[in-house]
């Protein structure tokens, strides 16, 4: 995910901007009442350029994660080893391809353009979430991803329905719901490797073994070193601190592992009496900093295979544009000829 590449240059105005000092003033008044009430914020209504350039970095970030997102499982469509299991993760795959549409379309109400957003993901400027830069090598990968990746992705997304942002929250909900199918099938599949052979139930370790601590990673840097976490919280656009859902995420998933069979890859991993929250081990930030900044396994092969995909796609955008624009023509004679 991130840059701030998708920021309108510094001064420039949202639409309901007016010149005048009292009325800015009184609009930032209006604008810190209603989030202070916990209200939302709409298109339509004026804010300030802050809220709306971190919007527009999380939500247009969010996006390229779910078109991103789509290359590690899609890996595997044509190798799933039922036609049940080919159709499930053919439905998965396309609800994320349905994902990044409802936020690209969310981001653009910001005053930005699907043809910047994608830009600045196609030339690199623009930062999609760490975890889909890791290979997916075996079957059991595709359901350790719809358990963990899906789950920790619920995790923190389930906050974001109440994001003070109107169309962001809205889009949210949806996604939510598809993404509980996603992780239930995730584990519903890990589930009968784990009632399979030894080989199948060692497969399933060996995955988790490698996602247990990207997926950690997932979350965000820790609160300290987190720059844009205290004020997208005091915007209500973060409900709950990287850290917080982290320990939330654990928390859930230790006896879901247990349900299983599995062992998590934590040696230090134990339930605290007096936290009431399981200790864990630390994350290697270094090496999610090195994937966060293009170094990761994967990184280059996803770019590489996106900006293909666009450019394949170049024919079905043009025949739309045509069809749009021919449909448009047809509107106007057929009023002419009415009038
Ligand atoms: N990967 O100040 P922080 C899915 C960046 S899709 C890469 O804490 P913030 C799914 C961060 O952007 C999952 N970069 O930032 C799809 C910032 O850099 P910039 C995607 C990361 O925004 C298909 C810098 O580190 N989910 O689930 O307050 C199949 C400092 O971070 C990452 C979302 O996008 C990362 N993991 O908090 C299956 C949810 N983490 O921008 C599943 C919406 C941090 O300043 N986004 N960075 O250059 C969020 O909730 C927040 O943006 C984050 C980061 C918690 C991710």
């Amino acid at each position: 995910m991130y840059t701030q590449a998708m920021d309108v240059p510094p001064g420039t105005s949202s639409p309901h901007e007016t010149p005048s000092a009292t009325s800015v003033d009184l609009r930032q008044h209006a604008f810190d009442e209603r989030i202070d009430a916990d209200g939302r914020i709409e298109p339509r209504d004026w804010m300030p350029e802050a809220y709306r350039r971190t919007l527009l970095r999380q939500i247009s970030q969010h996006a390229h994660s779910e078109i991103i997102g789509m290359q590690p499982e899609g890996n595997w469509i044509s190798r799933a080893p039922s036609l049940k299991r080919k159709a499930i993760l053919l439905a998965k795959v396309q609800d994320e391809g349905g994902h990044g549409l409802y936020l690209y379309s969310a981001a653009e109400t910001l005053g930005t353009s699907r043809e910047q957003m994608l830009d600045a993901l196609h030339t690199g400027r623009a930062k999609y979430s760490s975890i889909f830069n890791y290979p997916t090598l075996s079957w059991a990968d595709v359901g350790v991803i719809g358990w963990l990746v899906d789950g920790a992705a619920i995790m923190n997304q389930v906050p974001i329905c109440r994001c003070s942002y109107g169309p962001y929250a809205r889009a949210m909900i949806r996604i939510c719901k598809e993404e509980s199918f996603h992780q239930r099938q995730g584990f519903e599949s890990l589930m009968t490797l784990m009632r399979g052979t030894d080989a199948q139930r060692a497969m399933v370790q060996e995955a988790v073994d490698r996602w247990w601590w990207p997926v950690l990673a997932m979350f965000g840097p820790p609160d300290a070193d987190s720059p844009n976490s205290a004020q997208g919280m005091r915007w209500g656009i973060k409900r709950l601190s990287n850290d917080a859902l982290r320990q939330k995420f654990v928390d859930a998933t230790v006896p879901q592992a247990a349900v299983l069979g599995i062992t998590l890859p934590d040696p230090e991993l134990r339930w605290n009496e007096a936290r009431q929250a399981h200790d864990f081990g630390p994350i290697d930030w270094d090496d999610f900093w090195s994937v966060v900044n293009g170094n990761g396994p994967c990184n280059r092969e996803r770019l590489a295979t996106r900006v293909q995909a666009h450019e394949d796609g170049a024919w079905v955008r043009e025949a739309a544009l045509a069809h749009a624009a021919r449909r448009r023509q047809h509107e106007q004679e057929s009023m002419k000829e009415a009038a």
